[in-house]
This record gives structure tokens, sequence and C-alpha cells, in this order.
């Protein structure tokens, strides 16, 4: 009997750009006009909690925009779990938009938070939110965002998947980021197959045994038809 091959699928903010959601590295990126220290990490927070809000209020708002929906490389991944099954693809999203729920995936990993939940700080209970967050003194909710300095969320998961993957693909990632910039060093090292789908090549190109480059759009369906 064929084994199905484990896949585990690493995503950044270029599988969304075709959607309308900016990357943030690029010319006009997410972060063009905004300092980094202010809006990404905890310090920032501390600092001016409400000019953080208003820029996650901004980002959840544009989310919700009935413009932006999912496009065919989402919906590629939720196809391709639906045809292996979920035990057999999981997507690792470096991403906090919900593009690819909405295109129909399900084993989905969101190492760096999620833009439509927030959390209370000192209970890290996490609320689902759709609306924006109005800043008051003594206010405990912040994004369920993760910031520079911060701990991504469920590593232990995305290694142990990845000590058993037989294929780790990155999608439209630029490798700047650290841990997920590392993970095709380690699926390297555990043998895995390691391919890069992307735009223009990650700063870890030479690390990818097969590289292909293109709109995610186009590039993505095409390989894992
Ligand atoms: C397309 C396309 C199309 C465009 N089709 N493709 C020195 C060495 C090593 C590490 C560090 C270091 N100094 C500090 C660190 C740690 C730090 C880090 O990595 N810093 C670097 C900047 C140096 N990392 C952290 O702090 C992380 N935590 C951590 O390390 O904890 C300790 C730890 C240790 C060991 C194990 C585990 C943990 C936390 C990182 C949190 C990142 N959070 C953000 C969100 C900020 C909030 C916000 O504003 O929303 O996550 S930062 C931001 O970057 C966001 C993204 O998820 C992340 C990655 O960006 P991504 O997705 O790669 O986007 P871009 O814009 O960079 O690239 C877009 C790509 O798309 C490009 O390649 C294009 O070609 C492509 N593209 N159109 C296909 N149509």
């Amino acid at each position: 009997m064929l084994q199905i091959p484990k896949i585990v699928i690493l995503t950044g903010a270029g599988i969304s750009a075709e959607s309308g959601l900016s990357t943030f590295r690029a010319q006009n990126g997410l972060w063009e006009g905004h300092n980094v220290d202010d809006v990404a990490t905890y310090e920032g927070y501390l600092r001016d909690p409400i000019a953080v809000h208003s820029f996650y209020n901004m980002l959840r708002s544009k989310l919700q925009n009935p413009e932006v929906k999912p496009n065919a490389a989402h919906f590629a991944l939720a196809q391709l779990e639906q045809k292996l099954g979920s035990d057999n693809v999981l997507i690792v999203t470096q991403n906090v938009d919900n593009l690819h729920e909405k295109a129909g995936s399900k084993n989905i990993i969101h190492m760096h938070g999620e833009l439509l939940k927030v959390r209370n700080e000192k209970t890290g209970q996490v609320f689902a939110c759709y609306d924006d967050v109005i800043y008051q003194d003594n206010h405990l909710i912040r994004p369920h965002i993760v910031w520079f300095g911060e701990m991504p969320l469920q590593m232990d998961e995305i290694y142990d998947a990845l000590s058993k993957a037989d294929y780790f693909i990155s999608i439209g990632t630029s490798g700047n980021v650290y841990p997920a910039a590392g993970f095709v060093q380690m699926a390297n090292q555990f043998g895995v197959k390691t391919v890069e789908l992307n735009l223009e090549p990650s700063l870890g190109e030479n690390l990818f045994n097969t590289k292909i480059y293109g709109p995610a759009s186009q590039v993505v369906p095409e390989y894992i038809k």
C-alpha cells in the first residue's frame, strides 16, 4: 500500500498579498510609516497602548473588508488537506489573517497569533474580537499577536510535526524572522525534502532542495496539483 506523505507547510505574508493584504517588508509594506519597535513589541505597547490598539484596529478592519478573500493558493492548500487528510497536512502560518480558514483548511497553527482574537494579559484567556478595541486605564486586553521578543505559539507541536514530515514547503515568506526562518535548516537535519515557493528568493534560498519562483496564486496550485 502506498504511504501518504506527511507535509508541513509554512506560510508567510506573500500568500495573502494577492488577496489584498500588504506584506511587511515590501515597499509600501505594512510597516511603512510605522516604527516596528512601536507597534510590534511589548515595550512599544506599554509606552503607548492606545496607538498600538489603533494600529491593530486598523488591520482588523482591513481584514474584514469583503474584498479580502482567499486566493487560488489558499484554496489549493485546503484541497491538498482534503485529499491527503488532516493528519497528513499541517499549515503553520506566520500570518495573523484568517484566509486559510476561509479557504477551508482545518489543521492550522497560527504561530504569530490571530488578528481576530484578543487576550487577557493576566489570565491568558483568548477571545474572538471583530470590532475596534477601545483602550482604557487598567485595561488587560491586548492583541493576540506575537511581538518581537515573545515566544511564538505551539512551538512543540511544530517541531514534532517537522521531525515526522516527508516534505516541508515554505510559501511567501522572506526568511527574516526566527524561529520560522530556521525551520528549513531543521527540516534538512531531519532528512525532510524542502521546497520554497515564493515571488522572490528568501534569505534561506540556498537551504531548499527545490525552489519555484512566481506569484503564489500560480506556483502553489501548479506545484501541488
Ligand atoms: C510573495 C508574493 C506573492 C510577496 N506570491 N510570494 C538575531 C538572530 C536570530 C533571531 C533574532 C535575532 N534578533 C532577534 C531575534 C528574534 C526575533 C527575530 O527573528 N528578529 C529578526 C528580525 C532578526 N524573533 C522573535 O522575536 C520571535 N520570538 C522569538 O524568537 O522567541 C524566542 C524563541 C527562541 C527559540 C525558539 C522559539 C522562540 C517572535 C517573532 C514575532 C514576529 N511577529 C510578526 C508580527 C508583528 C505584528 C504585526 O505588525 O502584525 O510577524 S513580525 C512580522 O514578520 C510578522 C510576520 O509573520 C513575520 C514574517 O514576515 P513574512 O511573512 O516573511 O513577510 P515579509 O514581508 O518579510 O515577506 C514577504 C514575502 O512574500 C517575500 O519573500 C516576498 O517575496 C513574498 N511575496 N508577494 C508569493 N504574490
